[in-house]
């Protein structure tokens, strides 16, 4: 083989990984070398993430991936999107939230106390979601936490930080924060100085392919690394990698990131902020290479992973995944579906209840089993997929006619057929971990493992040969 290796560090909500990948002009192979769950904890001040134990399992998977392929040339990290550590010289200001910390309900009314939704649109062309960092840094502002910081650093940045001392934000990952503005790709400081955040916060942008730096000596020493081995940029917003290993074959699809969330919509080489594309809350999110993921956040499988946590804390039992979806694919379908993008479903608790009283308070039959309860998420995803899917096509004038499934829902073979169903197009399921896939990918073509001109088309095909897709086709009515 001509390739090289890279190791990719991708953090999930429900899970994170570092895989080995190796890539050559027609060779693209993932070896996963670490896995390891991401319990967020809750202390007296709110919910947030394990942020140090994260850090052990990334550093402790690094040294076996180095140990494995000693040859590394690169490491690239993404993770989940808009959440962040304030960190002042070197020092971390408190443990990261989680974005389903209800202080974030403060932030909205101190945001929206400064600029209307609308005016805001205009600027970020953001999807309305409360966990937005703008938000959650209007809630830290009473607390005088911004005034102390000297850097605001999103979670694959403060890790690149940890290890190379480099403060940067990657481009993809800030056009989460709100605070970008979508036109230019540049921070709107006068939005954020308006907003009570200091502009000086917020760090140098990184574009997905650049060096954000080398490791320190003391990682160097702890990882047995090669002293030069660099952290290179890729796209670390998750969704942003995902959608740069769709296995698309030609330009008229549509794609679902599904995981904890499900990320619904095309790729554009141009942001789309209208009246209408407000009225229907699509987000304009930077990609990889300048272009644009039109895309809704309609939920995911956190309603189903929520409701499994929520029965096995209640029953002491495990909970077989694989046992509960076959018997959803036997339960009736249901006379209605519920709206699963209801923000009322975005905090952690009693889901099964949630989505009963959903039902029940509009005079409609709840679920009576938890094979029901499945069933009815299932099939409210769908409808939530098929109509974000029509809906970004017409806003956007982007014809679809294939919907690309990736990420671990893409293992969901009920969830995947009801897609196709209701939206009556093929459905072409995986890879399951095109987080990863990307982010080995942006390394690879800016280590010259493929061609330093590779398009994300030819990535795309050099996925599609590799991974190729589980194919579902619409029932025929
Ligand atoms: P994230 O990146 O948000 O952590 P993932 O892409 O890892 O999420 O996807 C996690 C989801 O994948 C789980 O919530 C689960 O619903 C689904 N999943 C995992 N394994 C399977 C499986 N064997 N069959 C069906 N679905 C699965
Ligand atoms: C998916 C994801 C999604 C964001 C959410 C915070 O993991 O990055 O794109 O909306 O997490």
């Amino acid at each position: 083989s001509t390739g090289g290796a890279v190791a990719a560090v991708d953090l999930g909500a429900t899970s994170g990984r570092v895989m080995l990948g190796y890539v050559g002009r027609d060779e693209l192979r993932l070896e996963p070398v670490a896995r390891f769950p991401n319990h967020p904890v809750r202390t007296i001040d709110g919910l947030h993430w394990n942020i140090l134990e994260l850090y052990r399992n990334v550093l402790a998977g690094l040294g076996q991936a180095l140990h494995d392929e000693p040859d590394l040339s690169s490491i690239g990290i993404d993770s989940w999107a808009v959440d962040y550590a304030l960190v002042a010289g070197d020092r971390m200001l408190g443990t990261p939230f989680h974005y389903r910390d209800e202080r974030t309900s403060r932030g909205i009314d101190a945001v929206h106390a400064v600029t209307g939704f609308e005016e805001l649109y205009g600027v970020n062309g953001l999807q309305f979601l409360p966990i937005n960092t703008l938000y959650q840094l209007a809630a830290e502002r009473e607390g005088g936490w911004l005034d102390r910081a000297d850097s605001m650093l999103l979670i694959p940045d403060l890790l690149a930080f940890w290890l190379t001392g480099a403060r940067r934000a990657e481009h993809t990952n800030a056009s989460t924060t709100g605070l970008l503005d979508a036109r230019t790709g540049r921070w709107d400081t006068a939005l954020a100085e308006r907003l009570g955040i200091p502009p000086r916060i917020l760090p140098p942008l990184a574009e997905p392919g650049t060096i954000v730096g080398t490791l320190l000596p003391a990682v160097v020493a702890e990882l047995g690394a090669p002293s030069a081995l660099p952290v290179t940029a890729i796209g670390s917003h998750d969704t942003a990698s995902a959608v740069v290993a769709v296995p698309a074959t030609e330009p008229e699809f549509a794609y679902i990131s599904s995981g904890t969330w499900s990320l619904v919509g095309v790729e554009l080489e141009q942001p789309v902020i209208t009246d209408a594309s407000r009225a229907a809350n699509f987000t304009n999110e930077s990609g990889v290479d300048g272009r644009i993921r039109f895309l809704q956040n309609v939920s995911g499988l956190w309603l189903l992973s929520e409701s499994v946590r929520h029965w096995e804390k209640e029953s002491g039992e495990t909970i077989s995944l694989p046992a509960l979806l076959a018997a959803a694919a036997e339960a009736p379908a249901p006379a209605a579906v519920f709206d699963a993008g209801d923000p009322e479903f975005i905090p952690p608790g009693d889901m099964p209840a949630r989505i009963s009283a959903w039902f029940t308070s509009r005079g409609l039959d709840a679920p009576r089993s938890r094979a029901e309860l499945t069933r009815v998420i299932l099939e409210s995803l769908a409808e939530a997929y098929s109509h974000a899917i029509r809906l970004a096509a017409e806003l956007s004038g982007h014809p679809v006619r294939v919907v690309h499934v990736v990420g671990g829902g893409s293992q969901n073979a009920l969830l995947c057929q009801l897609t196709a169903d209701r939206t009556g197009l093929p459905v072409l399921a995986g890879p399951v971990e095109a987080t990863a896939v990307g982010n080995v990918l942006i390394q690879a073509r800016a280590q010259g493992l493929v061609p330093a001109d590779s398009s994300l088309e030819s990535l795309r095909a050099l996925v599609a040969r590799v991974f190729p897709p589980t194919r579902y086709s619409p029932t025929p009515r």
